[in-house]
C-alpha cells in the first residue's frame, strides 16, 4: 500500500472547519483504494503570527518539504493585514517550492441554483490556468514622496520569458490532453503598455507549437462580460496572476457559489511539493457557526490525490459529491440554499463513497 505524507494545514476561520471534512473523505477513500495517509498537522495561522510576527516558523519550508503534498484551508483574518497574511504562508509557499500554476476548474454542479439563466450542469464546464509566482502579484515597488503633496506609490510588476512561456505551454497541453484543444488568453494589452503586449506576443509565440489548438484572446474587461454571457465558449482560459485570480473567483460565482471552487498550486516537475486549497478564503463572518461549504476543500483533496497519481480515487470523491448534490434532500449549506452545517454535508459526501 503506497502511503502518501500530507501537511495538513487548516490555517484560519473557516478553514479550520472545512478541513476535517476533506480528511474525513480521504480517509474514507484511502480504505476503500488501498491508500494510506499520514497526516502532518501544522497549526500556522494568523494566530501564530499574532504572538510571534511570523505566520510560520523559521524552517517551517524545510518541514513542508518533507511530504508528497499539501492541503490548505484558508489563509487571512482581521487584526493581521492581509498582505503580510498572504505573503507570509500562502503566496511564500507558491513561490518557494515554484507551484507556478494554479488550476481553477469552473464547472456548474448539480443542484445548485445557477444565477445565470438557463444553465444546467454541463454548460459551464472549463478550466481557469492561472500563472502563479509572477506577474502583477510582487513586491517591487514602495512609496515616494512621502507626508508631501506628491505623495504616491509604485508597484512593478514582472513577466519574464520563462515564467510567462510556461504557463502558456501548460495550458496548450491541458487544452490537447483534455481532447478540447481550445485556449483563450485574457490580456490588456490596449491599456498596459509593457506587460500585456508581451504577454500576447509570447502567446502567438506558444501557440505556433500548438497548430491543433484554436486560440483567441480578450481585453479583460470584455472577457469578464463574456464569462458571464456565454460560458459556454470556453474550454481553458490562461490568464496572468492577478486577471486568473479574478477570473478565477468570476468562475465560481457564477456557477452559484464560490464556496465549491477547488484550486491546486502545481509544481509540474514535481520538484516540490504542490498545494491544494479551496478559492475561498476564511469567511470571518461565518466563522464560528459551522456552516461553511466544505465542497471547495474536499474537491482540492480530489485534485490532490489525481496530482499523486490516483485518478481513480480523486474520481470517486467528484462522483460522491455529484450524487449527493442531485438528491433533493441532501445536506445544503446556506450559501447553496439550505440549512445543513458543514459536518452533515461533509459526512453525507463520505457515505457516498462506494461501500
Ligand atoms: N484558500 C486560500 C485562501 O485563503 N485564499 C484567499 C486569498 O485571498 N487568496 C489569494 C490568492 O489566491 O492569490
Amino acid at each position: 500500500m503506497t502511503t502518501y505524507s500530507i501537511a495538513v494545514l487548516p490555517g484560519d476561520g473557516i478553514g479550520k472547519e472545512v478541513m476535517p471534512e476533506a480528511l474525513k473523505v480521504l480517509k474514507r477513500v484511502g480504505q476503500l483504494c488501498g491508500i494510506g495517509f499520514a497526516f502532518r498537522h501544522f497549526d500556522w495561522s494568523c494566530e501564530t503570527w499574532l504572538k510571534t510576527g511570523r505566520m510560520m516558523p523559521d524552517d517551517g519550508m524545510a518541514q513542508l518539504a518533507q511530504n508528497d503534498a499539501i492541503l490548505l484551508g484558508a489563509v487571512g483574518y482581521p487584526g493581521v493585514p492581509d498582505h503580510l497574511s498572504l505573503w507570509g504562508m500562502l503566496l511564500k509557499i507558491r513561490r518557494e517550492f515554484d507551484q507556478y500554476v494554479n488550476l481553477r476548474p469552473v464547472r456548474l454542479l448539480p443542484g445548485i441554483p445557477c444565477p445565470l439563466a438557463g444553465k444546467k450542469p454541463g454548460d459551464v464546464d472549463f478550466w481557469i490556468v492561472r500563472e502563479n509566482v509572477e506577474g502583477e502579484y510582487s513586491q517591487i515597488g514602495g512609496r515616494f514622496a512621502e507626508g508631501t503633496p506628491a505623495e504616491g506609490v509604485a508597484q512593478t510588476a514582472i513577466f519574464t520569458r520563462l515564467g510567462t512561456d510556461r504557463i502558456l505551454r501548460y495550458a496548450f497541453e491541458l487544452a490537447r490532453g483534455l481532447g478540447r484543444p481550445h485556449v483563450t488568453s485574457a490580456t490588456k494589452s490596449n491599456g498596459l503598455f509593457h506587460s500585456m503586449p508581451y504577454w500576447d506576443e509570447r502567446f502567438a509565440a506558444i501557440g505556433r507549437d500548438y497548430p491543433d489548438v484554436r486560440t483567441d484572446q480578450y481585453h479583460i474587461d470584455i472577457l469578464a462580460a463574456r464569462f458571464v454571457m456565454s460560458p459556454e465558449r470556453f474550454d481553458v482560459v490562461v490568464g496572468s496572476n492577478l486577471f486568473g485570480d479574478i477570473l478565477s473567483d468570476l468562475g465560481p460565482g457564477m456557477t452559484g457559489t464560490i464556496a465549491v471552487a477547488p484550486s491546486a498550486n502545481i509544481n509540474p516537475e514535481k520538484a516540490y511539493p504542490s498545494m491544494f486549497e479551496p478559492v475561498h478564503g476564511s469567511a470571518p463572518d461565518i466563522y464560528g457557526q459551522a456552516i461553511a461549504n466544505p465542497i471547495g476543500q474536499i474537491w482540492a483533496a480530489a485534485m490532490m490525490l489525481d496530482h499523486l497519481g490516483e485518478a481513480e480515487a480523486g474520481g470517486m470523491i467528484l462522483r460522491a459529491l455529484s450524487a449527493v448534490l442531485e438528491r433533493a434532500d441532501a445536506p445544503r449549506t446556506p450559501d447553496m440554499g439550505g440549512s445543513a452545517k458543514t459536518a452533515d454535508l461533509g459526512e453525507a459526501i463520505a457515505a457516498a463513497l462506494p461501500a
